[in-house]
């Protein structure tokens, strides 16, 4: 294929990079929320959208199936970025990663007791080198979504997980009490595609970098 493909998730990374792409002229045919594609034609012949799970975002641009891709810092930082050449911090989808407990549950002071913690999350990487650093014993429990019902069913004392607005928190009676990182999506890009899809690529990583700067 000799023209640009490129990795979106659908939901809030798609419909926040449609004005990054709109601003280098390119504009997707379809929406994946209704359309049930997941290859997206756009108004140029020669760029095309392919729809993928968040995490799998970088696995497609890492095998060159996707040219440029977008992806959550937490999925890079989770999973690695090996092989991808990460030019720009688009600014978007923002968010914090968390330790959030139960209302009511001294956290300081079961850290500061030396406390056991049990830990659910999907960012059992990011977790481990957290709770590592601040010398924190800690055992990580793996789950794949709905980190918040953990403390809530028993399952663990604390959680680490994204939050944007905190609503999810404190609808479910949860309070964060440790910032790990700030989050926000990443353009990656093929090392080959950039060399030999200079021409297509550049204008449009340009184009996308000063609106981004704007
Ligand atoms: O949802 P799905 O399981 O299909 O995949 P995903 O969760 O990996 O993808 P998606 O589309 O939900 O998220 C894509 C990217 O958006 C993530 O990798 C983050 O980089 C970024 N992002 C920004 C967020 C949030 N904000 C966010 N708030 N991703 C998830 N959330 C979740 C969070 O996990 C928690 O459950 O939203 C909830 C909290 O939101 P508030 O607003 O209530 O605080
Ligand atoms: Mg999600």
């Amino acid at each position: 294929m000799n023209g640009i493909t490129i990795a979106l998730s659908k939901g809030r990374i798609f419909e926040e990079t449609l004005p990054l792409l709109a601003a280098a002229g390119i504009e997707p045919l379809e929406n994946p929320e209704t359309s049930r594609k997941l290859i997206i034609a756009t108004n140029r012949a020669d760029v095309r959208v392919v729809i993928v799970r968040a995490t799998d975002a970088p696995t497609y641009v890492q095998y060159g199936a996707a040219d440029i891709g977008v992806v959550g810092k937490d999925v890079l930082l989770e999973h690695g970025g090996d092989g991808l050449y990460q030019p720009l911090d688009l600014k978007i989808a923002k968010c914090r990663m968390m330790v959030a407990v139960p209302v009511g549950f001294d956290y300081e002071n079961a850290v500061r007791q030396g406390a056991r913690l049990k830990i659910a999350t999907k960012y059992i990487n990011i977790a481990r080198e957290h709770f590592a650093a601040k010398g924190v014993h800690v055992d990580l429990i793996k789950l794949y979504g709905s980190m918040e019902l953990a403390p809530l069913a028993g399952l663990a004392d604390a959680i680490v997980d994204l939050v944007s607005t905190g609503s999810t928190l404190k609808a479910n009676n949860l309070v964060a009490v440790e910032h790990i990182v700030d989050i926000s999506s990443r353009l990656i890009v093929n090392q080959a595609a950039l060399k030999l899809k200079r021409e297509t690529l550049v204008p449009i990583l340009d184009a996308i970098a000063r609106v981004v700067e704007a």
